[in-house]
């Protein structure tokens, strides 16, 4: 039986990144669905509320003069060996490889010794397989690891290429998509914000992510640079990290700062995206976009860059349109003709909503419960 109560375990990084927001709303959909869940993290992720199946275990690295590094691996793969023995875990569920994978496979072997181990499952993210783990210096504990993994998932189909195409994976990987909560994201009612920032009725277009040079947030203030040149608009960043001094500084620079607002880092995401009109995301490359999809929700069509998962979310001409990355001048076109009439808008719009659909919590959530039922029942 699929809808057996299990104890699954999770690891994530706790910020406002994807993979930890995806972590998170995953194992609050299975606690809702009656499962134990515990999170093995070294911060409270962001997005956790009480619920009574929910656990919190703090990864806690005590400091040492001699450490100029503190050892997090090793406390983390200690914790681990702790929570799964004493919390007597069916599953442990591990998001992004680096160095999550590679603890949960040292835990396994020390609870082996114990007889206690589990089965461990690894879900790539990203970054962990197109940037970071592509480095000779954590390729050979990545491969290793996503071997040793007992399955495998990616959240794309483009992600799972990428994999097997700079890895050496012997296993399957399977792609299950990463979802949204669409009680959570969806169109509320916030006209006043509305007013408030456009006053006019100007479009509001909108920016989330992490501000990683891979986001190229500078393309996004060239992009309504542009559009501003042809109606009147507003612009929502929203998020912080290490581009956003150079992102102010050329609005600074275009003189299109009194139509730009730098939000910084934002929880109720779905509100502000409740205003949006169109939602940009020019990155480098995305495994996913999963700030893409939760804008969709909200029904709010996008302009993306054509790499990595993004076509397998945004379809140009009906949620959106895609262009090659850099490529101003098509994003800014693509915008103005979602934008350049409300009827077209609406469509958009409209469409957004009807495909996020497909990715709705509801339909993905059960596709995981039924990887650990049969990953546990064949160990
Ligand atoms: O995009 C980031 O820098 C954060 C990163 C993460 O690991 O939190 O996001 C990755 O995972 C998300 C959730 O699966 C995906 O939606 C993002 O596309 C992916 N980022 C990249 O591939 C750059």
């Amino acid at each position: 039986n699929i809808f057996a109560i299990m104890k699954i375990g999770i690891v994530c990084y706790p910020t406002f990144g994807g993979s930890g927001v995806l972590a998170t709303e995953l194992g609050m959909a299975l606690s809702e669905k009656g499962h134990e869940v515990h999170f093995i993290t070294y911060q409270q992720p962001v997005r956790l509320h009480f619920h009574p199946n929910v656990y919190y275990h703090e990864v806690s690295v005590p400091s040492y003069p001699l450490f100029d590094f503190l050892p997090y691996e090793t406390v983390l793969t200690g914790t681990l060996v702790d929570v799964i023995s004493n919390n007597d875990l069916d599953v442990l569920h591990v998001h992004y490889a680096i160095p999550h994978a590679s603890a949960a496979y040292f835990a396994m072997q020390i609870l082996k010794k114990q007889g206690k181990d589990i089965p461990f499952i690894t879900t790539l993210h990203g970054t962990d397989i197109t940037l970071v783990g592509r480095d000779p210096k954590y390729m050979p504990v990545v491969n290793f690891s996503m071997n040793e993994s007992t399955a495998i998932t990616a959240v794309s189909e483009n992600l799972k290429q990428e994999t097997y195409r700079f890895f050496d994976i012997q296993k399957d990987i399977k792609v299950i998509t990463n979802f949204v909560d669409t009680q959570r994201f969806q169109h509320l009612d916030k006209e006043h914000f509305k007013k408030m920032l456009a006053p006019e009725g100007e479009r509001i277009l909108a920016h989330v992510s992490n501000f990683r040079k891979v986001k190229r947030v500078e393309d996004v203030i060239r992009v309504f640079a542009s559009v501003r040149k042809q109606m009147p608009c507003k612009l929502l960043m929203i998020g912080d990290g290490p581009e956003r001094p150079s992102a102010e500084e050329l609005c600074r620079h275009l003189n299109i700062c009194h139509d730009t607002r730098f939000l910084g880092k934002q929880e109720q995401v779905d509100e502000i995206l409740s205003i949006t009109d169109l939602f940009i995301l020019p990155s480098e490359y995305e495994s996913f976009g999963l700030a893409a999809l939760e804008a969709m929700a909200c029904g709010v069509p996008v302009i993306s860059t054509n790499t990595g998962g993004l076509p397998e979310i945004n379809i140009p001409g009906k949620t959106g349109f895609l262009s090659n990355v850099g490529d101003i001048d098509n994003m800014a076109k693509g915008a103005v003709s979602i934008l350049k009439d409300t009827e077209t808008l609406n469509q958009f719009k409209a469409n957004a909503l009807e495909h996020s659909a497909n990715f709705d919590r509801d339909k993905i959530v059960p596709v995981y419960e039924q990887l650990y039922k049969e990953t546990i029942a064949a160990y």
